[in-house]
């Protein structure tokens, strides 16, 4: 069973951080549909939806991703690269710890859930303003026991390294077991990425890397058309929900959930 961790939009989502866009209105009647579109399709999915308690003083707190990187056997904590964020732990802490063993990026680390793409075995982390040295280096060597080798990445022209790249099927490529990735070249170094097959973004929307893979469906934003048909053309069975207002939040798609499998002992017990 796929759990979905979710949180409301925050009614302070006006005073969000940003650092790549220019502050411009968000709509936020509007942003609320599109996160409970967003929900219903996470739903429709087979994934069951757990939002987290309501944060209206943390205007980021919509993005839960940020919060903490979900593995088969363990969940590490994230240490919000912004300060303003750093509080949103706690009620993931609260909603991880029925599910997984939990390990925590400490001070002076700081590491966005965001920067991190897990595929099998490697765990590619985002060097950005929002994960420094000590984060990567910590996630490390919380992940290293269980067999996950580490490759640091620099991004520099967006936000998170999943805002550059995504993953659109893990373990099951075309060739054999490589992963298929989703990425624009212009944000970051594809060569990081030896191993994995690669599709890029259509050239016109740079920000359409970010798509979230539930089951044997691949999650996009209905903004970037062109990318969703390409991936179609290669045989990808897509979705689509708008996530405009979020975007000028410097959201997208996978910010908006933290994906947990749950196993059925765990089900019984919450
Ligand atoms: C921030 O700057 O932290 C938020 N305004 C946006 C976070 C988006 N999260 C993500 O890409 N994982």
């Amino acid at each position: 069973m796929l759990l979905a961790l979710t949180r409301a939009v925050s009614p302070s989502i006006d005073r969000c951080e940003l650092t790549h866009l220019a502050r411009t209105p968000i709509d936020y009647a509007r942003a609320v549909e599109q996160h409970a579109a967003y929900e219903r399709c996470l739903e429709r999915l087979g994934c069951r939806i757990q939002r987290l308690p309501d944060a209206p003083d943390q205007p980021d707190s919509v993005f839960v991703e940020d919060t903490a990187v979900v593995f088969d056997d363990i969940a590490v904590i994230a240490r919000p690269g912004a300060a303003s964020r750093r509080s949103e732990i706690e009620a993931t802490v609260a909603a991880l710890r029925p599910h997984r063993r939990l390990g925590c990026i400490q001070a002076p680390g700081t590491l966005d859930g965001g920067d991190v793409l897990v595929t099998p075995g490697r765990v590619f982390v985002g060097r950005t303003a929002r994960t420094n040295a000590d984060g990567a280096r910590q996630l490390a060597s919380i992940v290293a026991p269980y067999g996950f080798e580490t490759i640091e990445v620099p991004v520099t022209e967006c936000l998170h390294l999943k805002s550059a790249v995504s993953c659109l099927r893990q373990g099951f490529g075309w060739a054999g077991s490589r992963e298929i990735l989703l990425i624009n070249p212009r944000w970051v170094d594809p060569g990081f990425f030896a191993g994995c097959d690669l599709i890029e973004v259509d050239p016109d929307e740079p920000a359409a890397a970010n798509v979230l893979r539930i089951a044997d469906t691949v999650i996009c934003a209905e903004e970037f058309p062109r990318t969703r048909a390409r991936l179609e053309s290669y045989g990808f069975v897509t979705a689509s929900v708008p996530a405009s207002e979020l975007a000028k939040a410097e959201g997208g798609i996978t910010c908006c959930s933290l994906v947990v499998r749950v196993s059925r002992a765990n089900e019984r017990s919450e």
